[in-house]
């Protein structure tokens, strides 16, 4: 039985892959964070708590990531665990930076020392494209990252090209474009847009407040994507691809797509706000897919209208719910309203 480590398995990514890897027959690893409250409802809305081993870990404390390899002692290891959140990467550069960048050679360090026959995906990002001027981006286009979150990813990908090249271990960045579903993070556009949606379609709130809606993302469906992870460190030689719908849609296309699911016109709702925008943002985002549709056979399943269906049929179902006393594994009920925790600095 091939075993797996996943590091930030509590997070979107984290808990579909420990799914999609069970159903392989894989024994699954996940390193979690201790927090004052535990954050494990993804593990649950999946349905793998039970089913998987959870090792605590920090990406800033290489000796726990060495006690996570030797517990698990892994043939794969996804390196997804980060600071993911580029809006926050402005407000916090420097932990960033040393979680999403350096982290990723703690990690590759941590598996150099243990077993240099480790596969291991690195969790690269579209991100790294910036504002580049090209129209769709593929593994040749031109880096130019955007935000301090982008730069530490930058610094992540290249250490892992370092590593495979110079120490010949199997080590593959996966550049994937933005994918979604029901369990995404609520601070990330478009569970913001689908929960604000569901809440407003049922009388629960008056309006919905976002920063640039002339963004536009290549957004597919995560299951979609953790698959191609897999796909990666199976392929013969380690090596990179993007993951993408080639299809970019702009935050005013999701948010009339899914006022339009509950039968709403998004502009009586809709108010933009400063403080909700980024010191610089990323305009357009396309990605082209071909390598990985040629080579490993992957292509996305659920495109822009289903996905935006589906993540708003979900938290409108959730909302029902939990209007009705439900109780389940859910992140909503907790989130605070996102004006009251930006920092100071981003206000107007
Ligand atoms: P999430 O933000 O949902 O999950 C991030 C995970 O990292 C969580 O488990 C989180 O733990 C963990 N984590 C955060 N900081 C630390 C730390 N200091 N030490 C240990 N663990 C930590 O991200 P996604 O699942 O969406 O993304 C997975 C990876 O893929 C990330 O690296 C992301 O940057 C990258 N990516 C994501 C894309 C997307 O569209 N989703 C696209 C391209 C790349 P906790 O639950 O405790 O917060
Ligand atoms: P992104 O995702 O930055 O692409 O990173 P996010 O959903 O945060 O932003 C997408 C675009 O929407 C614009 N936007 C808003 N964004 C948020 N969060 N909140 C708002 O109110 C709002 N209004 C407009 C943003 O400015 C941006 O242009 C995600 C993360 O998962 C990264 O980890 C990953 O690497 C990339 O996708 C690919």
């Amino acid at each position: 039985m091939k075993s797996a480590l996943i590091t930030g398995i509590t997070g979107q990514d984290g808990a579909y892959l420990a799914k999609f890897l069970l159903d392989k027959g894989y024994k699954v690893f996940g390193t979690y964070r201790r927090l004052s409250t535990p954050n494990f409802w993804r593990l649950f809305a999946v349905d793998v708590y039970d089913k998987v081993t959870l090792i605590p870990a920090e990406l800033i404390d290489s000796a726990s990531l060495t006690e996570a390899l030797k517990v698990s002692e892994p043939d794969e290891v996804y390196h997804l665990a980060a600071q993911s959140f580029v809006g926050a990467s402005f407000e916090q550069p420097v932990g960033t930076g040393q979680v999403t960048g350096i982290g990723v050679a703690r990690l590759l360090e941590a598996i150099r020392s243990f077993d240099p026959k480790i596969k291991t995906y690195q969790a690269s990002t579209s991100e790294l494209y910036g504002n580049n001027k090209k129209e769709a981006q593929n593994e040749e286009t031109t880096f130019s990252p955007a935000s301090p979150y982008s730069a530490a990813k930058l610094y992540g990908y290249w250490m892992t090209r370092i590593y495979r090249e110079g120490y010949k271990m199997f080590c593959s960045n996966g550049i994937l474009f933005n994918h979604e579903s029901p369990i995404r993070g609520l601070e990330f556009v478009t569970r913001k847009i689908t929960n604000a949606v569901s809440r407003i379609s049922l009388g629960l709130q008056k309006k919905l407040v976002l920063g640039n809606l002339d963004a536009k993302r290549d957004w597919g469906y995560a299951p979609d994507y953790v698959e191609g992870m897999h796909m990666i460190l199976q392929h013969h030689e380690p090596e990179d691809f993007v993951f993408a719908t080639g299809e970019a849609h702009s935050v005013r296309d999701f948010v009339e797509k899914a006022f339009a699911v509950v039968d709403l016109d998004w502009h009586k709702y809709v108010e933009t706000d400063q403080r909700c925008k980024r010191p610089l943002d990323v305009n357009h985002l396309c990605g082209d897919y071909s390598k990985a549709k040629e080579h490993l056979g992957w292509k996305p399943k659920v495109k822009f209208d289903e996905l935006v269906k589906i993540m708003t049929k979900a938290d409108v179902e959730r909302w029902t719910r939990w209007q009705k006393g439900e109780v389940f594994p859910w992140d909503a009920p907790n989130h605070l309203d996102e004006l009251h925790i930006l920092s100071r600095a981003l206000k107007a």
